[in-house]
């Protein structure tokens, strides 16, 4: 049975649709012309936010913040709650600033690629809470990275996954950090490569989840195995926790199986999933040999293998999924709805046990709403992510009303709401997502700012609020603006953090790496030629290097500082060559001197008084 009808969203979604089409056409109800939004109402409320945000100088931020930068491929770290931007780091996007991209290691990370599409950070866990290891965030061409939050560097780019296409449910990671998930957006007919018509999307397209395990010492990312979904488009998920460990929720929309123009095709039923996948059962069948190879990956057909993966109806084209701290609540909306629903784990469990289905999808049982729900909250229209706060306290971001909605666990009553300026994509709360929220602040991630700041022309930046949520009264304290696209971020108490800020020479194990100007120069091996490099204030030794046009140069830098805040840099003009070196540390670059002529380069981070005088020749002599 696919058409199943659920009598909970058929006129207020026909209401909402009016919404956004209003929107559409201009006349958006949150940001009429020249209005400024929401601010702190009196001056006095308004001296009260700034000293809540004001961090003196000298003073440090209390939380991290780590925003994804979208299609910008990097992710931004922020301190809360002065929002101040402390550092970019370069991810899937070559990024001159630190060199990253420009080096042979970074440059072989990145593969073919020059861009990635970051939405979803997701900080390592300990028992359900940020252990201030690594930071993994997706990238929608099917990868995951692993950044070091030792030195903030990313260390490893895995993927494209197999099988996997457009992976934006990710890189959520289990409560041990057991693994990373992803999921596809859009199915395609696999493995990859494979061609079959559009019009056989319904049966020969392919729904993929991936697990990727989690090396739990090192990090290290590698294939764990996949499960074979409907042809839906799997758009977030979020790992069971506490009550509900084990298990991985993911929304997805165009239960249809429908094409072409999804606004229309795809809004025809009055439901959409979250499928509920019990991981820790799909481990052990993939344990038992129950999977088939399938592009390189051991793929588990739910048909074949029962009692893996389930379906929860839920509101159409539902976005976020949220797990409560203590793992017994899994939230979801229809991006469309007036309300949340609130799904009971218990609930489902029993439901699961006495086969409470209403019919299903390609094997997959899908369970009967009314079991398995608790609560519709009538937090407001356009429901999109929630987090969570102490005390039950549960906050809501809603796209069409452009405001965050707090409500409480348990009694279901919606406490406030505070308008956001404009178009609130997801929020987060400090350690929001975590078993143990602390509360305090929350920042909404908005999708517009209508000039909320002073005019840089039709590329407007994103706009992000800081918000109070100290007291049940939320008040909204800071904007703060970036570069695109920040879509989910997540903020840990900055003293869970321990980074060092030089690379220590004793760790330093580069083959190439030398600590004394005298093993500095070159030396050759037919046309293959190694130059050593030092870097020390204020000298790169050595200031001249001489190759012959053809050569294949490899120059390992080294700085040997070991005085913070003391990085070299190598521009080699020309050549296209533009590394950092932090510290301690020793990079190389692989180029073929394909020009003959005298190439200058020089340090480019200002880096003493004598920093100008940091040059020297690069000599590529005439056959
Ligand atoms: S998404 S606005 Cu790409 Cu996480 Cu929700
Ligand atoms: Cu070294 Cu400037």
């Amino acid at each position: 049975m696919r058409q199943q009808r659920g009598a909970w969203i058929v006129g207020g979604y026909l209401a909402v649709v009016m919404a956004l089409g209003a929107l559409q056409s201009g006349c958006a109800p949150s940001a009429p012309k020249g209005a400024k939004g929401a601010k702190p109402a009196s001056a006095s409320d308004q001296s009260v936010a700034a000293m809540k945000t004001y961090i003196a100088p000298g003073d440090l931020d209390e939380y991290y913040l780590f925003a994804s930068g979208g299609h910008s491929g990097q992710v931004y770290v922020y301190g809360v709650p002065s929002m101040r931007h402390l550092s970019t780091i370069p991810v899937y996007t070559p990024y001159p600033a630190t060199g990253y991209g420009f080096d042979d290691d970074s440059k072989a990370m990145l593969g073919n690629f020059t861009w990635g599409d970051v939405h979803h950070p997701s900080l390592s866990e300990t028992q359900g809470d940020y252990d201030g290891r690594w930071l993994f965030v997706n990238d929608m061409n099917g990868r995951v990275a692993r950044v070091d939050l030792r030195d903030f560097k990313t260390k490893q780019i895995f993927g494209p996954v197999p099988n996997i296409s457009g992976n934006h449910a990710s890189a959520f990671v289990t409560p041990n950090t057991e693994y990373s998930m992803m999921a596809s957006r859009f199915s395609i007919p696999i493995p990859k490569g494979t061609v079959a018509p559009i019009d056989k999307y319904a049966t020969d397209y392919k729904g993929v989840v991936a697990a990727l395990k989690v090396e739990p010492k090192s990090g290290e990312l590698s294939l764990g195995w996949e499960i074979l979904m409907p042809p839906f488009d799997y758009d977030l998920g979020d790992a069971g926790k506490k009550a509900s460990d084990g298990w991985m929720f993911w929304t997805c929309y165009n239960s249809e199986r429908a094409t072409g123009k999804l606004e229309v095709t795809s809004t025809q039923r009055d439901r959409d999933y979250i499928a509920a996948i019990d991981w820790k059962a799909a481990e052990k069948a993939i344990g038992e040999g129950k999977g088939d190879v399938i592009g390189g990956v051991k793929v588990l057909d739910p048909k074949k293998v029962p009692g893996i993966v389930y379906l929860m109806p839920c509101g159409k084209s539902p976005h976020g999924v949220d797990v409560s701290p203590d793992g017994k609540w899994i939230v979801g909306s229809g991006k469309l709805q007036g309300v949340t629903t609130v799904f009971n784990f218990e609930k489902i469990q029993t439901a699961i046990r006495n086969k409470d289905f209403t019919g299903e999808e390609d094997g997959i049982p899908v369970l009967k709403y009314e079991s398995i729900k608790d609560a519709e909250v009538p937090v407001g229209l356009g429901p999109l992510h929630t987090q969570f706060g102490p005390n039950n306290l549960a906050y809501t971001s809603l796209f069409v009303d452009s405001a965050i909605a707090e409500w409480r666990l348990g009694t279901w009553e919606v406490i406030d709401k505070v308008p956001m300026s404009y178009s609130i994509g997801h929020l987060t709360a400090a350690e929001g997502d975590t078993v143990d929220p602390d509360g305090k602040y929350l920042v909404g991630l908005n999708k517009l700012s209508h000039g909320r700041h002073l005019s840089v022309g039709p590329s407007q930046p994103e706009s992000s609020q800081l918000v109070d949520i100290s007291d049940e009264k939320m008040k909204i304290l800071y904007d703060a603006f970036t570069e695109p696209e920040p879509h989910y971020a997540q903020i840990i108490k900055a003293d869970k953090l321990h980074p060092i800020e030089v690379y220590p020479k004793e760790e330093n194990k580069h083959p190439l790496a030398i600590w004394d100007v005298k093993d500095a120069g070159v030396t050759r091996q037919g046309n293959k030629v190694i130059v050593k490099v030092v870097e020390v204030r204020s000298t790169i030794t050595p200031t001249e290097i001489e190759v012959n046009e053809g050569d294949t140069v490899t120059v390992a830098l080294t700085n040997i500082e070991q005085t913070t805040d003391e990085l070299h840099g190598f521009g080699l003009l020309d050549y296209n060559v533009n590394i950092v070196v932090d510290p301690g540390e020793t990079k190389t670059f692989t180029f073929k001197a394909d020009k003959k002529g005298i190439y200058p380069y020089y340090c480019t981070n200002f880096c003493s008084a004598l920093h100008q005088e940091m040059q020297g020749y690069l000599i590529v002599k005439g056959r």
